[in-house]
């Protein structure tokens, strides 16, 4: 890790201009992290182009708030065949949707993600399954290429930081994330505000269909499994649309009688995603590896393509075989 840091800085120092990707369905750690190594890198004079690849080309509400936000281009925009190019949070090349041709004419192409399941790829790959945050090793590769982080290059890192760890709850949070976080506070940003817009900003009616999600939860005591799902006639019905529902998963997951939560949600194309996560016993990552997914030991997810009922089979099936962790 220490070593392709110093390779990647060094490449970035070099550069007159640098294409910065992030996977499709951005979360905050993934656009987090790629307008906060933009911002940095434009405050030290280097052209940067940043884009993800959804179609159509939509930003999630709360990305409104990151700035720098408004210079995202849509994939056909993105240089075809970049001298450099950065690719953040993301776990396999499929991730990146139509921007992988580019990844793959680029002349250095630097990895950074934080995915156990990821493969390495990449001329360099800067992958460390123990960061908290794609956002806390792009902090770590600012301050080995030096010089100041502007203001908005903080708040956009932060922003990834606080999601990715659940708000400095989850394992992955150590103290080592809350030195870097505190170092980000430091700068000039109303971190209060962009909590709200991250967490406390829901349409009345997501909050419907989350009630009618709740309803639906089911218990599987045997898979150590609590589940539930959505279908695209469901959110249609209520108006919201598929990535409003993300959230879901962290409500169904308080459930005490279970380890494993899944929330299995249908896709445009009518297949099946199903997120995962484990309060601790089980390892959810390589379950979803299994099935073609990826993700991290507590947090992971995968689609399915045998509808909702063999979604279902197929994970308990999946779990009951599945070795306890403890
Ligand atoms: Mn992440």
């Amino acid at each position: 890790m220490t070593e392709a840091l110093e390779r990647a800085a060094a490449v970035l120092r070099g550069a007159e201009e640098v294409a910065i990707a992030c996977h499709i369905n951005p979360d905050a750690d993934a656009l987090g992290a790629t307008l906060g190594l933009s911002a940095f890198l434009r405050s030290r004079g280097t052209r940067t182009v940043c884009s993800f690849p959804n179609d159509p080309f939509e930003l999630p509400r709360w990305a409104l708030e990151l700035p720098g936000h408004e210079d995202l281009v849509p994939p056909a925009s993105f240089p075809e065949a970049p001298a450099v190019m950065v690719t953040c949070d993301t776990a396999s090349m499929d991730r990146l949707g139509s921007l992988g041709r580019a990844a793959k004419r680029a002349g250095e192409l630097i990895w950074i993600d934080h995915h156990r399941t990821n493969d390495g790829l990449g001329t360099i790959p800067l992958i460390d399954p123990s960061a908290s945050s794609t956002c806390e090793i792009v902090y770590r590769l600012a301050r080995e290429i030096g010089g100041e982080l502007p203001d908005d290059a903080a708040m956009c890192l932060y922003a990834g930081i606080v999601t990715d760890t659940g708000r400095f709850q989850y394992e992955a949070t150590r103290p080592e994330t809350l030195r870097v976080a505190a170092e980000l506070r430091e700068h000039d940003f109303d971190h209060a505000r962009l909590a709200r817009v991250l967490y406390e900003d829901n349409r009345t009616a997501y909050l419907r269909l989350l009630g009618l999600a709740l309803s639906r939860v089911e218990l599987v005591p045997e898979a150590d499994l609590v589940w539930t799902y959505l279908t695209l006639a469901d959110l249609e019905e209520a108006g919201v649309r598929p990535h409003e529902a993300d959230d879901l998963i962290d409500v169904v997951r308080t459930a005490r009688e279970a380890d494993v939560a899944a929330v299995i949600k249908q896709q445009r194309d009518g297949r099946f995603k199903v997120s995962l996560r484990s309060r601790a016993a089980h390892d959810v990552g390589a379950i979803a590896q299994a099935f073609g997914g990826g993700g991290h030991r507590l947090a992971a997810g995968y689609t399915s393509r045998r509808g909702l009922a063999g979604a279902v089979e197929e994970l308990v099936a999946a779990l009951r075989a599945a070795p306890r962790a403890d």
